[in-house]
C-alpha cells in the first residue's frame, strides 16, 4: 500500500518528537496536539468515530531510511469511557509489518479487548504500570509487541513494533488512520 485512497481520518500521527505522549489519562481522553503535525486525536472522539465496529484501522511506520512498513486491521472500534476505552481488533489483518496487536502468539502482549493506560491510570495486565514505565497511554496488556506513543528520540525507539521494528530502530514518523467500510 504505498498511497492510500480517500476517507482516511488520523487519529495518532507522529512525524519528528515535538509534542510529547507522555500525557494523563484526562489527556488521552481529550486529545493533544495539532492534526496536521503530531496528534492524538482524542478516546473520546475515537469511540464516537468507531462504535458500531464497522472502522478499519491502518497503522504505519516509516523508518529513517523512508521505508513505511503498514498493517491493515479490518475492525476497529474503541469502547467509551465507562468501559475504559477498550479495544478491539477482528477480521483480517494484512501488511509489511505483521500482526502484533489482535493474534501476537503470545497471550500477554495481545492487545485487543484491553482497556486503556495512561501513566496515571493503570488498567493493564501486569504487576506494575506499563504506562507509566513505558511514558505513555496504550492498551497495555503485559505489556505489549506494538506500541506507538512512546518516547521519541531520534536515534532511539524502545519496542514500536517488535520484533519488525525492533529496539532502538530510528523512526521517522508514524500514523493511525481509520476509514469507515
Ligand atoms: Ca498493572
Amino acid at each position: 500500500m504505498d498511497t492510500l485512497d480517500g476517507g482516511w481520518t488520523a487519529i495518532q500521527k507522529r512525524v519528528d518528537g515535538s509534542v510529547s505522549f507522555d500525557r494523563n489519562w484526562a489527556e488521552y481522553k481529550n486529545g493533544f496536539g495539532e492534526p496536521e503535525q503530531e496528534v492524538w486525536i482524542g478516546n473520546d472522539v475515537i469511540h464516537q468515530l468507531t462504535k458500531g465496529n464497522s472502522s478499519s484501522l491502518y497503522v504505519s511506520i516509516t523508518l529513517e531510511n523512508g521505508t513505511t512498513l503498514y498493517e491493515l486491521y479490518e475492525q476497529f472500534s474503541v469502547s467509551d469511557e465507562a468501559e475504559k476505552y477498550k479495544l478491539f481488533l477482528a477480521g483480517n489483518a494484512t501488511g509489511t509489518l505483521g500482526d502484533r496487536m489482535l493474534n501476537t502468539g503470545e497471550a500477554a502482549r495481545d492487545l485487543s479487548g484491553m482497556p486503556f493506560s495512561a501513566p496515571d491510570t493503570d488498567n493493564d495486565n501486569s504487576g506494575g504500570s506499563c504506562a507509566a514505565d513505558l511514558s505513555g497511554g496504550w492498551w497495555f496488556n503485559n505489556c505489549h509487541s506494538a506500541y506507538l506513543n512512546g518516547p521519541w528520540a531520534p536515534a532511539y525507539w524502545g519496542y514500536p513494533w517488535y520484533p519488525t521494528v525492533d529496539y532502538g530502530t530510528s523512526i521517522r514518523g508514524t500514523m493511525m488512520l481509520i476509514k469507515h467500510h
